[in-house]
């Protein structure tokens, strides 16, 4: 019987000796043992009830023992539900009712709020910053091999909640399919083997620092010199020992804001790639310049994995996302219908690599995903005649601050929700660090409300990330004569003033 991601990416690790992880603190973790923690965790899951199909929802730091879960619940056949750890207990309300999980991972600082939430039918296990927890304790206990448990291409390995433009966020259904046919067509792509080190810094709760990195390197038998967060003295650290960078946009900003980056230390480096968020073409061109180096970009979505990439050999060229990945389609589309190459429309994909659907959402589905695959990825871009693409906006109202996605509508949805206030609306405005940041306009019921107390009502509902930097309060929304709110002329408006 066969498990089709835990066959391709740990089962051929099992007598690895080479390095897979390099912790914080020098530690070197085996593939070896990597894949013995895998079936310790594995054990721990089933010994829980957790059976194929079964949801383990993870809000839990960055740790090896955190990937050993992902690992645990491919090999026993349950669903990974990855969340920032950024999210508050409003947050999980939501996302704990909707997945209805048989187990959630968290930091032991919030396991009484997390209890709570889940009532008694679902089991709370702790995994904290420090490595110890009772998940851990318990898989201390088990045997170090474990009956793989069979999945095929097209059972679910992950869920991973993406918000909408209508303000309630969506579980994204993946396959091992989707997810091991993207992997292979990165690690192809991107020439990543045996012989690679890659500084991960990025967070493992999103596509970008769970599968685009940990599922390459998985593939390829690469190191991973494995950073609980970005820091940028570290990466400088490490970047002269390493070969290849994953990021997005804010870690290229701040690597050339650091006067320590020059051609010297790139020179063993042999890729540098940045996704999430659109890379300008000023940060690309005065990366090459500084560092000989020119980024590789690419670009993709939760419910897609990776969509297109610029070449890895051939010409990498700034502000274009690249040709569609081998196996992926992308169409250029107006109302579904493809248009002439150099017109804009609607960015369409098709592949194993496009999710299931949203998980209880028929009808979110039916709107997103066509009956003939194709995904509607609310971008907007344009195909050149060879085929290579440009993104050039967004249909959907989205602001991306340094690589996560923030939707307006969940904003608003709050704001709206205080009493005296009558509308908002929330808009990015440009920032330097960031890409973009969180700015909301609001029209009060209520003149005595102020800006400071709509920040302290907005504060333990959102993640962090996601509040305003700044509110101004307005008489009026400007709107079409449709009566939609302009957001363009709101960013117009209030770009000179900055977020804050
Ligand atoms: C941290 N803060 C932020 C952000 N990150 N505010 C807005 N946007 C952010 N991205 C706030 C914190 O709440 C805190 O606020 C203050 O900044 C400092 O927090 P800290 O954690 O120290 O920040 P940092 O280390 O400077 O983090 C910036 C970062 C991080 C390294 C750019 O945000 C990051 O790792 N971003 C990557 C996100 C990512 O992986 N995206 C991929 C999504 P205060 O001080 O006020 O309390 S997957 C995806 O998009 C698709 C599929 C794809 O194509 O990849
Ligand atoms: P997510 O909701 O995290 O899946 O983010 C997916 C969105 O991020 C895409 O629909 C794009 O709008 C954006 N994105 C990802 N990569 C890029 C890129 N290289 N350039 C511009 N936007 C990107």
């Amino acid at each position: 019987m066969t498990n089709t991601l835990y066959d391709a990416l740990i089962a051929p690790h099992a007598e690895n000796n080479a390095i897979f992880l390099t912790l914080d603190d020098g530690t070197d973790i085996s593939y070896k043992s990597f894949v013995s923690r895998v079936a310790q965790i594995a054990h721990v899951l089933t010994d829980a009830g957790i059976k194929p199909g079964d949801r383990v929802v993870v809000q839990a730091p960055k740790l090896m023992d955190t990937i050993a879960l992902y690992g645990a619940c491919v090999q026993a056949g349950a669903v990974y539900l990855p969340l920032n750890t950024a999210y508050t207990q409003s947050e999980l309300n939501y996302f704990i009712e909707d997945a209805t999980p048989t187990l959630v991972v968290c930091d032991a600082i919030n396991e009484a709020e997390i209890t709570a939430i889940c009532g008694g039918d679902t089991h709370v296990m702790t995994l904290s910053k420090d490595g110890n927890g009772s998940l851990t304790t318990r898989a201390d206990a088990q045997n170090t091999g474990f009956p793989t448990v069979p999945r095929g291409p097209d059972d679910l390995a992950a869920l991973l909640y993406t918000s909408g433009t209508t303000g309630r966020s969506k579980g994204a259904m993946l396959s091992h399919k989707n997810l091991l046919s993207n992997a292979k067509s990165l690690t192809d792509l991107w020439q990543i083997t045996r012989d690679d080190r890659l500084i991960h810094a990025l967070p493992i709760f999103h596509t970008h620092g769970l599968f685009v990195a940990l599922n390459t390197s998985l593939l390829a038998g690469a190191q991973v010199r494995f950073m609980a967060a970005f820091d940028i003295d570290t990466v400088i650290d490490e970047i002269p020992s390493s070969t290849l960078l994953m990021g997005v946009p804010t870690f290229y900003t701040r690597l050339l804001g650091d006067a320590r980056l020059n051609r010297e230390l790139v020179k063993n480096m042999r890729l540098f790639v940045s996704g999430s968020a659109p890379l300008l073409a000023e940060t690309h061109t005065e990366f090459e310049d500084r560092t000989g180096q020119r980024i590789l970009e690419r670009y993709g979505m939760t419910e897609t994995n990776m969509i297109t990439s610029n070449p890895y050999d051939g010409e990498r060229l700034a502000g274009t996302v690249g040709y569609a990945l081998p196996g992926t389609e992308v169409e250029i589309t107006d109302n579904g219908k493809p248009v002439a190459p150099g017109e804009i429309g609607m960015i369409e994909v098709r592949g194993d690599n496009v999710f299931l659907g949203y998980r209880n959402m028929p009808e979110k589905t039916a709107e997103e995903l066509r009956e003939n695959g194709f995904f509607i990825t609310g971008d907007l871009g344009v195909k050149s005649e060879d085929g290579r693409i440009s993104i050039v906006g967004r249909q959907k109202d989205l602001i991306i601050s340094g690589g996560y996605n923030i939707y307006p509508k969940e904003i608003e949805d709050v704001i709206n929700d205080i009493e005296g206030v009558l509308e908002s609306a929330v808009f990015g405005v440009a920032h330097p660090d960031f890409g973009e940041s969180v700015m909301a306009a609001v029209v009060l019921e209520d003149p005595k409300l102020c800006a400071e107390a709509i920040a302290t009502s907005v504060e333990p509902k959102l993640a962090r990330f996601k509040h305003p930097r700044r509110y101004i309060i307005t008489d009026v929304l400007p709107r079409n004569t449709m009566g939609k709110v302009q957001k363009n002329v709101l960013r117009e408006m209030y770009s000179a003033i900055g977020s804050g």
